[in-house]
Parts: C-alpha cells; sequence; structure tokens
C-alpha cells in the first residue's frame, strides 16, 4: 500500500520470515511481507508447459537477473555446461563476490524453492558452538521439535532405499563410507517420501525423479508455500507483495519506521518506487540479503546508530563439493533420485560431514558426488563501498583451503582404500575441488553481538532481525532447521514482550 502503514512489515519471505509472518499473524497481528522475487505459484509455465525446468535443462526461469546461466557444476566430461539466457526474474541468485559465488533462492518461498530439503537438526553436544549465547535445552525441548513439525521433517523408508534404483548412488556412498570406517547416516528431509515412492510406482507425476532440484521443483517438496506460508495466508492476516525489493528502512515520525520499495518487472526494470510507514519491521532476506541492507543504511546515514557488529561474522557453512571417479564395477546409477538422503559424518575427528549428492545427468557415470559441511574457522565481513555503492564481502578464495583439509579427512582416506581417484572434470580445467561458492550463507547481524539475545537491533527499537544472518557462520549441518528453531524461539519471545 503507498504512502500507507502497516503495523508489521518482513522483509523476505524465506524460513525466518515465513515463522515470524505466521506467529504474528497467529497471535492476531496484521502483517505485510515484501519478497523482491516472483510468486512462483502463480507464476505462468514454461514452453515444457511445466512452471520449473529440470537441472539438466536450465533456461530463463532458472537464474536471477543473469544473461549466461551460472551452474555449480560449470563443466561435465570437459564441457563447459552454461549458456546464455534472457535475464529474468529467476528462481536461483547465484551472487558473485570478490571471493566467492553465495547461491540463494528467489521467490516467495526464498531457498526452499531451491534447496535440497536436507532438514538436519545439529547434535546436541555441538549446539553451544553453533549458537553460543542460546539455552540449548530449550532449544532441543521446544523449538527444534517445533521447526521440524511446521517444516514437515520426515525420513525416506530404509526397505525402499535397499530397493530403488534411483538411491544406487548413496548405497555405493555408504558401502565407501562404511569400508572405510566412518559413519554413514540417513539425512531427513522435507521431500513427500510417499510421494517419491509414488513417482517410483509410476502413479504420479516424477519430480525428484525426474531430475528437478535446484531451478524447483514441480511436485513432492514442501517448500514453505505449501508449509509455513500456507498456514499464515490461511490466517487471512498476512498479505504478500511479489517483485518488491527493499532499498531504505530509516525512523519516521511516532516511532515507526519509512520502508522504501522498488516494484519491478519480471525483466529487472523498476516500474514503481513506493514508501510505507511500518511500526515494526523484521529483516528476513537472508544472510547477504540482510546483512547487505544493514551494511548499506548505517553506511549512507539512514540507520547511522547500528552498532559495529553489523556487517561482521560471516561464514559459509564450510561448504566444499568433490566428486570420485569409481571403478566399472561401482556404478552410481543412470537414473537418480535429486533428493539426498543420506551423510558421512567425520565432524568430530575430522570436521567434516559429508552429504552423499546425486549427479543426476541421466547417464552412467561412475561418479560419487558429495557437499561437504566443514569447520572453516574463517570469518568475513561485508562493507559499503562508497565509490562504488554496493556492499563488498571480504571472503578469499584461499580460505577454503581449511575445508577442503578436513574433507580429505574422508575422501583421501576412501580413494586409498578403494583404489580410486578424484574427477577433474566437474568444475573446469582439472580442478578437482568446487571451492568457489556456497549454498549456505550465514551471519553478518549476528545474534547477541548485532542484535540482542532476541534478535532486536541494537539502536532502533522494532527492528528485529530474525534469519540466517543471526546465526554466526557454521550450522556443523544444513542450516534450515537450525534458522527456523531460532526464529520460532525469537518470535515467541517478541510476541510476549514487545507486541
Ligand atoms: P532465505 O531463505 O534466503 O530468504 C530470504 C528471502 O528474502 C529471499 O526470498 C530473497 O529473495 C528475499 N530478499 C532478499 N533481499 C530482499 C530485499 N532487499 N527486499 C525484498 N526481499 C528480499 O533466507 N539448507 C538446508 O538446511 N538443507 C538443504 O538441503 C539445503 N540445500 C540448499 C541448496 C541450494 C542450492 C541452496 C541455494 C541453499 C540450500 N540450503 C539448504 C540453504 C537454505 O536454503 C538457506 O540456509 C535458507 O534458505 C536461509 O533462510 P533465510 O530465512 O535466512
Amino acid at each position: 500500500p503507498d504512502g500507507g502503514r502497516v503495523p508489521v512489515l518482513v522483509i523476505g519471505t524465506g524460513y525466518g520470515g515465513s515463522v515470524a509472518a505466521l506467529r504474528l499473524a497467529q497471535a492476531g497481528i496484521d502483517v505485510h511481507m515484501v519478497e523482491m522475487g516472483q510468486d512462483w505459484d502463480t507464476a505462468p509455465n514454461g514452453p515444457d508447459g511445466k512452471r520449473h525446468p529440470k537441472v539438466t535443462s536450465p533456461d530463463y526461469r532458472s537464474f536471477w537477473m543473469r544473461t549466461k546461466t551460472k551452474a555449480p557444476l560449470s563443466n561435465f566430461l570437459g564441457f563447459p555446461l552454461d549458456k546464455e539466457v534472457p535475464k529474468f526474474a529467476g528462481i536461483l541468485d547465484a551472487e558473485e563476490f570478490a571471493g566467492i559465488t553465495v547461491y540463494q533462492g528467489r521467490g516467495v518461498g526464498g531457498g526452499s524453492l531451491v534447496n535440497g530439503g536436507m532438514a538436519v537438526t545439529p547434535r546436541r553436544q555441538h549446539f553451544s558452538s553453533v549458537l553460543p549465547s542460546v539455552n540449548a535445552d530449550e532449544m532441543y525441548a521446544t523449538y527444534y521439535p517445533r521447526a521440524n513439525s511446521g517444516l514437515g521433517v520426515g525420513m525416506i523408508n530404509p526397505d525402499w532405499f535397499e530397493r530403488t534404483s534411483y538411491y544406487q548412488y548413496s548405497r555405493v556412498g555408504r558401502k565407501h563410507a562404511q569400508r572405510s570406517g566412518f559413519a554413514w547416516t540417513f539425512v531427513p528431509d522435507v521431500y513427500d517420501w510417499a510421494y517419491m515412492e509414488a513417482e517410483d510406482n509410476g502413479t504420479v507425476p516424477k519430480s525428484a525423479l525426474a531430475q528437478e532440484i535446484l531451478y524447483g521443483n514441480n511436485h513432492g517438496k514442501r517448500t514453505l508455500p505449501k508449509t509455513y506460508l500456507a498456514q499464515a495466508k490461511a490466517t487471512g492476516k498476512v498479505t504478500i507483495s511479489a517483485l518488491h525489493e527493499v532499498t531504505s528502512v530509516t525512523p519516521a515520525t511516532g516511532g515507526d519506521y519509512a520502508v522504501t520499495l522498488r516494484k519491478i518487472d519480471t525483466s529487472g526494470t523498476t516500474v514503481a518506487t513506493k514508501t510505507v510507514k511500518a511500526g515494526k519491521v523484521f529483516f528476513a532476506a537472508g544472510s547477504v540479503g540482510t546483512s547487505k541492507l544493514l551494511v548499506k543504511l548505517k553506511a549512507t546515514g539512514a540507520l547511522p546508530l547500528l552498532n559495529a557488529e553489523v556487517g561482521k561474522g560471516w561464514g559459509e557453512n564450510g561448504n566444499v563439493m568433490v566428486g570420485r571417479a569409481n571403478h566399472l564395477w561401482d556404478p552410481t546409477g543412470d537414473v537418480q533420485s535429486t533428493i539426498p538422503c543420506s551423510g558421512i559424518d567425520n565432524w568430530d575427528a575430522g570436521g567434516a560431514f559429508a552429504e552423499v549428492a546425486p549427479l543426476p545427468t541421466g547417464i552412467e557415470t561412475f561418479a560419487s558426488f558429495y557437499l561437504s559441511i566443514t569447520k572453516n574457522p574463517r570469518r568475513a565481513e561485508f562493507t559499503y563501498n562508497a565509490a562504488a555503492q554496493r556492499v563488498d564481502l571480504s571472503w578469499q578464495q584461499a580460505w577454503k583451503q581449511d575445508s577442503i583439509a578436513m574433507a580429505k579427512t574422508i575422501f583421501d582416506k576412501i580413494n586409498s582404500k578403494e583404489g580410486t581417484i578424484y574427477r577433474t572434470d566437474l568444475f573446469g580445467s582439472n580442478k578437482i575441488w568446487g571451492d568457489h561458492l556456497t549454498y549456505h550463507p550465514l551471519g553478518g547481524a549476528v545474534l547477541n553481538k548485532a542484535t540482542d539475545n532476541y534478535g532486536r537491533l541494537h539502536g532502533y527499537p522494532g527492528l528485529y532481525v530474525i534469519d540466517g544472518a543471526l546465526i554466526p557462520g557454521n550450522t556443523a549441518v544444513n542450516p534450515f532447521v537450525t534458522i527456523t528453531a531460532l526464529a520460532e524461539r525469537n518470535i515467541e519471545r517478541i510476541i510476549a514482550t514487545d507486541l
């Protein structure tokens, strides 16, 4: 509502924003959410007659405002995979900083639209290193269970796992892990496992079993628009404006905040600039989105009282990718489910937790592929570059050497036991390690530093951070369950005391 006033404005519709919107609405408060990406539930189908394309055939729907695709795996068997596309408000942003490309979801539902759905609660003994200022008893008794239930987390049926050809790659991953003495575990996921079995039986349209991931799933995945956001909308108290980007937040009269928005079309052109007053504003634009906004608003004088912690404590959850070349007697399958269901846990001994990941090319590749989460201790900082009028990030690609060393505690051992080698054809020019990217940006407005212990920004009553920016760089496992659980904890306190 241009020129109007809303009691609460939420910037972003990912995990943190969706939790905030639902719980505020249930407490009787009207909430307006703004999202720079599209509402994919109402977007037209593409030339394939579907909402989202396969991972093997990216097109204009796949990337956020790029003229060339930037797939995480840039090459295959020596051939570059990326191609030119028209600039469009696509679903996956490959945001490039000097030392790292940060992949993020764009659209109503944020990262839930593009991610693998792996829904992992960190082991209790690791929690104090993830969020040192948070009471672990409360998290494990109340907020992790609440998050798991709100997200619809489930586990693969182990009998079907042993039978289906779509998880041959995971069974090979298990065999190799166990032969080298590593702990191998099933990993929970928000994908509807009964639906996936029905896909295998041929009774429903295929999604995970039809190479859909990364650029959206047409079926089966319990994304936020099907869980938290569906519930939030059902209250009748939540409205969502898609293709609206927040560009400024600054104090206004009467304790309100003036929020400036840029309405764009799907090619990124500004079609309107709007101003809205809000009683309270929740920053839920994701670790990068929230950090960029806060750093810019502090530096340009819109929110000068934000403290010096804003922009600091950013990490990439130690993400590093690698492929191994198997022997001919260890095929990983020409059909592969896109939803990973297992991992290798060497966190305590080597600082690495490796997902056994799919490589759903449609042909037998004899490759085992892994995304590792490692205990990389490096932290970067966002700063405002006044000359270029943009926010820079100080991460250096060389810092990933720490992550590579930790991942090698698993894969050097497996290679030596199996007599196998690393693949060199996945990331270009004989590169073994995918060390140029992250899927898991975390931090930049760290809990109990840039904010108080519940996400209230210092200096500005009524401004809150409630997303991955609160988490200081690492969750030891995949992050969204922890982001959701922390948001559940913080919003409960904020509703009880601030509203
Ligand atoms: P997020 O979900 O990123 O939502 C932020 C939203 O704010 C986005 O929709 C933005 O478009 C929007 N936004 C940003 N700036 C603005 C602005 N100025 N104005 C308006 N809107 C704005 O934040 N995690 C797991 O736990 N398991 C997985 O299996 C997994 N796989 C992943 C795979 C991929 C390819 C990717 C990219 C991520 C994956 N993740 C996974 C990470 C997970 O999706 C991510 O941690 C969460 O989505 C972060 O949640 P937030 O609420 O912080």
